[in-house]
This record gives structure tokens, sequence and C-alpha cells, in this order.
């Protein structure tokens, strides 16, 4: 399903660039990637370093599901990266929901979803994965940080990665539209770095949760003192407590 890859030397952003080619109805599985991005991003606003080294890229979808679904694509990317670094590299890679990739306590890398939708119907869905490969991990950072390179104690190539990855994430996002999404609800399980009681800051309060599980459309489970409730990765982000 990867149609086409377009290589650069250096972007502002991966997704940013993708957003457009989506805009003018590039197909469902444009790629592109950049050595380095000189504007990288976050979720929330929050910059994303990405220098000479590292694997920057966005991967173009158009997936039969609803805007209530779209967590789902976050999910699969993270657990599938993690798998295929695992099942390649050896590298204990677990997930953080919603899109962070870590290596013992260390964040490894990320993933921003940016979509357009029609009512319920998605247009489009950039998953942007921004992966610490061969730089060096940025040392100011709200947790610390990782490179694959650091954790294997040497360099891979870059080709090598996004021929693993790329081709990890084709066939799990085909079985998910075959399937549906519990095959990558029970890798997540066995996947999942968070602990059982997490803090979630959202815009304006701090709440302390215990984690039940994820939900069918990818969302995050949680009961605090009001209840039970279901987060979605835009607004949260979640702390120790
Ligand atoms: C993410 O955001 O983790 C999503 C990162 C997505 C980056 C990719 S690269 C290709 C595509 N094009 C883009 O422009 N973006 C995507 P978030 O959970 O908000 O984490 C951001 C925080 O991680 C920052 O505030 C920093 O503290 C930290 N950070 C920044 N750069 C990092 C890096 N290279 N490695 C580890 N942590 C980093």
């Amino acid at each position: 399903m990867i149609q086409q890859i377009y290589l650069f030397e250096s972007l502002d952003s991966t997704n940013d660039y993708l957003k457009e080619l989506a805009r003018s109805g590039a197909s469902e599985g444009t790629v592109v990637i950049a050595r380095e991005q000189t504007a990288g991003k976050g979720r929330l606003g929050r910059a994303w370093v990405s220098p000479v080294g590292g694997a920057w890229f966005s991967l173009l979808l158009r997936p039969t599901i609803t805007l209530d679904q779209a967590g789902c694509i976050s999910i699969l990317s993270a657990v599938s990266l993690a798998q295929a670094l695992r099942e390649r590299w050896s590298v204990p890679v677990g997930v953080k929901w919603p899109n962070d990739l870590y290596v013992r306590e260390r964040k490894l890398g990320g993933i921003l979803i940016e979509l357009s939708s029609q009512a319920q119907d998605i247009e489009w869905l950039v998953a942007g994965i921004g992966i610490n490969v061969n730089n060096e991990p940025p040392k100011e950072t709200r947790v610390p940080a990782t490179s694959l390179a650091r954790e294997l104690g040497q360099q891979i190539p870059l080709e090598e990665f996004f021929d693993t990855v790329l081709l990890a994430i084709a066939r799990d996002y085909q079985r998910f539209l075959a399937e549906g999404f519990e095959f990558i609800r029970q890798r997540w399980k066995e996947l999942s770095v968070l602990t059982r009681c997490v803090g979630i800051s959202l815009s304006t309060e701090l709440l302390e949760a215990e984690v039940l599980g994820l939900s069918e459309s990818g969302k995050l489970m949680v009961r605090t003192e009001e209840g039970v409730r279901e987060l979605s990765s835009e607004e949260v982000t979640l702390c120790r407590l």
C-alpha cells in the first residue's frame, strides 16, 4: 500500500508538507521523509527536535473509519512500530498512551496525527512519526530522551529502518481495515508501559486516575473520583503522580 515516497534533505515539517499534498488529492500510502526538520511539531503546539540522523516522516491514510475511531490509528502506529523494532533490532520498545515510544523510561519517539473530516467521515489523515535513530537525543526535554543507536551501541542504516517500519505499519493497517481494532488492542496490552495510576493534565485541571484499558476506538478508559471517563489523545498529557 506504500504508493510513493518523497525524500527531502530538509523540510520545516513533514506533516505540513504532506497535508498540502493531501489537500491536493494525493493518494493513500504517500510518504514524506525529511533528513532534518527545521520546525518539527509535537502535540499541543510543542516543538519536536529533528536533526539529521533521525527518522522524521509522515504517512497519508484515507481510512474508511469514523472520526470517533481516529485514535485507533495513533495506537496502531505506535504498536506496530514498537513491535517491528523489537523484532528487527531486539530493543525493548514500549508504548505509552497515546503516542509515545519508550525504551527503559526514556522517550524514543512520538506520533502526531492530523486529519481533516466532513462530519463523521475522515477525508485524510496524516500520521507523523518521529524516532531518534542515529541522532543525538535532545537533552532539554520534558522526559529524558534516547535513540535506537544509543540503546544498541551502534548506528543502523536509515534505509533499513524505513523498509522495516513502513512494511510493518502497512501490514497492520490493512489488517485493521479488514478485521478491526481488536488485535491491536491485545498487542497494546503487552506493550503498554503505563503505570496503573496516572496523573492526567487537562487544559485547566490535574486529575488522578486509575487506568482501566483501551476502548474499542483507541481512547484511554480511566477511573477518576468523578467516575469512569474516556480520554482522547488531543486533550490530555499524562504525567507521573
Ligand atoms: C510527540 O509530541 O511526541 C509527537 C512527535 C511527532 C514528530 C513527528 S516527526 C515527523 C512529523 N512531522 C512533524 O512536524 N511532527 C511529526 P508530544 O507528545 O507533544 O511530545 C513533544 C515533547 O517531546 C516536547 O515538548 C519535548 O519535551 C520532547 N521532544 C522534542 N523532541 C524530541 C525528540 N527528538 N526526542 C524525544 N523527545 C523530544
